[in-house]
């Protein structure tokens, strides 16, 4: 199986290039079903270890059902499918550039939650993502966090759903990346005991903290917890997506304005807005990914962990 990896902003993308399996005909949304209830080995000797590790996305490329779309891709990570993803979208574009697949200039990209447009930039490390519309669902939501008292925060959908707490009562460093971790899986554990969910039950997976910014151009920082139990390195694509909802709600952003997101280990995004019809917005995040690694992942069927480690 050939794969490409990729590192958008320190947050690492596995694309199957070939070998991955066939997931036969339909919509997108159809086939990634498929690949979640019928190929989880695949999955999981893609991403986990001793091949990968939590972080990794495994991007797979599928026929696209659209003649306006150049590919089509099913992201999924050490536990599920995900709708989108902003950082692996930018290290797919890098991607299919090494591969001689795409030139600068715009392409579309389709996603089980729709299509995004790419724009690779002339140095095919510099991508833009126009994301799916994202939106704020809640405003202002509080739960009880064991051990850590009332948190607050919004409820907002970037192609994934995302919990948004603004001000982070530990400091957003990579030495506190253990006790954030922590935190936010209790927050996400309080969030699922007090019924708080996305749109038609969708459970919230990802949880956002919020504070200030290390580098004086940036206008924030965050820490973003993924479904899995890692934490994303960049900014996150679709949580960024997320946090434009919520500062246009807020009246915050303008559309067009720019604000700049740094992660907690100091990449940044490039992040801006235009409204949404019906409401929300249209994100638009820009970001730098680079290939690491061009190989061949090998199968023995001799070895016990050739399907990956599962607890
Ligand atoms: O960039 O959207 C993103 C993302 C989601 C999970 C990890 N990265």
């Amino acid at each position: 199986m050939r794969v490409i990896d990729s590192h958008t902003a320190g947050e690492p993308t596995r694309t199957v290039i070939e070998g991955g399996p066939d997931l036969g005909s339909g919509s997108l949304v159809e086939r990634a079903a498929r690949l979640e209830a019928e190929h989880i080995d695949f999955c999981a000797s893609v991403v986990l270890e001793p091949r990968g590790h939590d972080a990794i996305i495994g991007a797979l490329l599928v026929p696209p059902t659209r003649d306006d779309c150049v590919a089509a891709v099913i992201y999924f990570n050490n536990l599920q499918n995900l709708g989108m993803c902003g950082h692996a979208t930018i290290g797919l574009a890098v991607t299919l550039a090494h591969l001689g697949r795409i030139d600068p200039g715009h392409h579309k990209f389709e996603t089980p939650v729709g299509v995004v447009e790419v724009l690779l930039h002339d140095d095919a490390n510099t991508v833009s993502v126009v994301n799916v519309k994202s939106y704020r669902l809640h405003k202002d939501v509080s739960v009880d966090v064991e051990g850590h008292g009332r948190f607050t925060g919004d409820v907002a959908y970037g192609g994934n759903w995302f919990f948004l707490v603004k001000d982070s009562p530990i400091e957003l460093i990579a030495e506190n990346i253990r006790p954030l971790t922590d935190l936010t899986q209790k927050i996400r554990s309080a969030l699922e005991e007090a019924g708080v969910t996305g749109t038609d039950g969708a459970w919230i997976d990802h949880i956002e903290l919020f504070g200030s910014s290390v580098d004086a151009s940036a206008n924030s920082r965050n820490f973003v917890l993924c479904p899995g139990g890692s934490y994303d390195r960049s900014p996150c694509g679709t949580g960024c997506s997320a946090k434009l909802a919520c500062l246009a709600a807020d009246g915050i952003l303008e559309p067009g304005q720019e604000w700049i997101q740094e992660s907690v280990i100091g990449s940044t995004y490039r992040i801006s807005y235009q409204p949404g019809t019906g409401g929300g917005v249209v994100p638009k995040i820009t970001g730098q990914a680079f290939v690491t690694s061009d190989a061949n992942l090998v199968f023995n069927p001799a070895d016990p962990y050739s399907k990956g480690i599962r607890p």
